[in-house]
């Protein structure tokens, strides 16, 4: 039976959705490059000489609200940053950027070449892994919408609001959610099932999204979400 209880998530600065609930057939949680380059050992991050429990701290409250929203049967969606083969969508000062940073992409590492297309280190890894059906968004830039087709498959279906989870908070994430913003979608960024190379980067990004009364949308954390659905009944 389902409940008559309001699902709306207790998020910062504002309850949401604003003025009223949770509908799950308008919203999608949006996944945001759960790579093994960016969270595994060997991936570019890892190159780069950060601490991969950082970009990993998410990736359990991750997967148990994953679960939770497709027994409600919410659209997941998932994203991954990588370059072609080729190269021919590497911008010239994102490839040298990175060999000074000590991980160029596209030179080979031990999760195979950086951040290039299919290989080890751009997967997805196994604890978010996308199930069949759910799509995935290739992506070259920062931002999921640059250079996708992202915008056209949430409105295929309807999708204005998204939650988003993934790595990093204040790179790919962050990037992901001003551009969602400023084409109208109504975002919520969860705060624990995100996480960035640098703790102080983590919390100024979600911070930023709270100012001028949500600026970008709001925060919450996973369980306050996980709260919000019980209003929407369903199996369990
Ligand atoms: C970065 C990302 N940090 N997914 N990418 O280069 O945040």
């Amino acid at each position: 039976m389902t409940s008559t209880v309001a699902s709306t998530v207790a998020a910062s600065p504002y309850p949401w959705p604003y003025g009223g609930s949770i509908d799950p057939t308008r919203t999608a949680v949006l996944c945001v490059d759960w790579q093994v380059d960016f969270c595994g050992e060997g991936g570019y991050v890892h190159a780069m000489g950060y601490d991969l429990a950082l970009t990993r701290s998410g990736l359990a409250p991750t997967a148990r609200l994953l679960t939770r929203v497709r027994e409600l049967g919410m659209l997941v969606i998932h994203t991954r940053e990588g370059h072609r083969p080729d190269l021919s969508d590497l911008p010239a000062n994102k490839r040298w950027r990175s060999e000074r940073a000590g991980a160029e992409i596209g030179s080979v590492g031990p999760r195979g070449r950086i951040l290039v297309r299919e290989e080890p280190g751009w997967q997805i890894v196994p604890e978010v892994a996308p199930l069949p059906g759910e799509p995935i968004i290739d992506k070259p830039g920062k931002g999921a919408f640059y250079a996708t087709d992202l915008d056209l498959v949430l409105r295929s279906r309807g999708i204005d609001h998204l939650i988003l989870n993934g790595i990093t908070t204040d790179v790919c994430v962050s990037t992901t959610m001003r551009e969602a913003n400023d084409r109208g979608y109504e975002c919520l960024i969860l705060s624990a099932c995100t996480g960035a190379t640098d703790p102080g980067h983590h919390a100024a990004a979600l911070s930023m999204v709270t100012m001028q009364g949500g600026v970008f949308g709001a925060v919450a954390t996973s369980n306050d979400v996980l709260a919000a659905l019980e209003g929407l009944g369903g199996d369990r």
